[in-house]
């Protein structure tokens, strides 16, 4: 649901961290934060109370130009993730153009995930957004921590949906980027189809990726 902002005569694409209370949606964005280039970066805003608990939503804002000279502002939203704050979720979802759905991979939260991801489902048909259409990938966060659910049993329960799988920790600053350029690989290929961002604005998908994300170089990182 790409929109133009007319008035500043910019594209605006807004991609969404979904998932339950405290998956680490915030901790995402604190990375990528660090690992985007500096250049088309905005400031990140981050609005956790001392709980850590998002109450609105984090914003990551980002700029690229085209070689068209189209100006693309990317926002990267986070919603808050406990049970009460429905109405916030819905709104932040609303017109997304991709959505990175973050789990968290301990086994007591398992139930925890299913739920965020149907209220998910729900809340994106209320939106007008087809679930089936929408650009979607998934991260398993806190794979550092014991008590984890096997990384076997996570592809084997989300195989036949064929959504895009990553195994992350936010924490030591793995499995974030990785997730980020599937999520923006994703969501390129469904706005060049109705945009025409290769034809019409010479804007390829790598460049589109390349241009706002920076090799994941740090030490914990893993190839997955
Ligand atoms: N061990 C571990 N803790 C994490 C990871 N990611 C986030 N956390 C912690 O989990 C808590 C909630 O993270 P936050 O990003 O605020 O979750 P959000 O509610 O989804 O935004 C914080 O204490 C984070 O430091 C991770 O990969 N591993
Ligand atoms: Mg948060």
């Amino acid at each position: 649901m790409i929109h133009y902002d007319t008035e500043a005569g910019i594209m605006v694409i807004k991609l969404v961290y979904y998932g339950p209370a405290l998956s680490g949606k915030t901790t995402n964005l604190l990375r990528l934060h660090d690992l985007l280039p500096c250049s088309g970066r905005g400031d990140l805003m981050v609005l956790d109370t001392a709980q850590e608990r998002t109450i609105y939503f984090d914003l990551l804002p980002f700029f690229i130009t085209a070689p068209s000279g189209l100006k693309i502002k990317v926002k990267v939203f986070t919603v808050p993730g406990q049970v009460k704050h429905d109405a916030t979720r819905k709104a932040v979802l609303q017109r997304a153009d991709g959505v990175a759905f973050i789990a968290d991979s301990q086994v007591r939260e398992s139930l925890n995930n299913a739920t965020s991801f149907e209220n998910l489902e729900q809340n994106l048909a209320l939106v007008g957004l087809d679930p089936g259409r929408l650009p979607l990938v998934i991260q398993y966060n806190k794979r550092d921590l014991p008590g984890i659910v096997a990384e076997d049993a996570i592809r084997s329960l989300w195989w036949s949906s064929g959504v895009p799988l990553f195994f992350a920790s936010a924490l030591e600053a793995w499995g974030v980027v990785e997730t980020f350029q599937c999520l923006l690989r994703t969501t390129y290929a469904a706005l060049d189809a109705t945009c025409c961002l290769s034809a019409r604005h010479g804007l390829s998908m790598e460049a589109f990726t390349c241009g706002l994300t920076v090799p994941d170089a740090s030490p914990g990182m893993r190839e997955r």
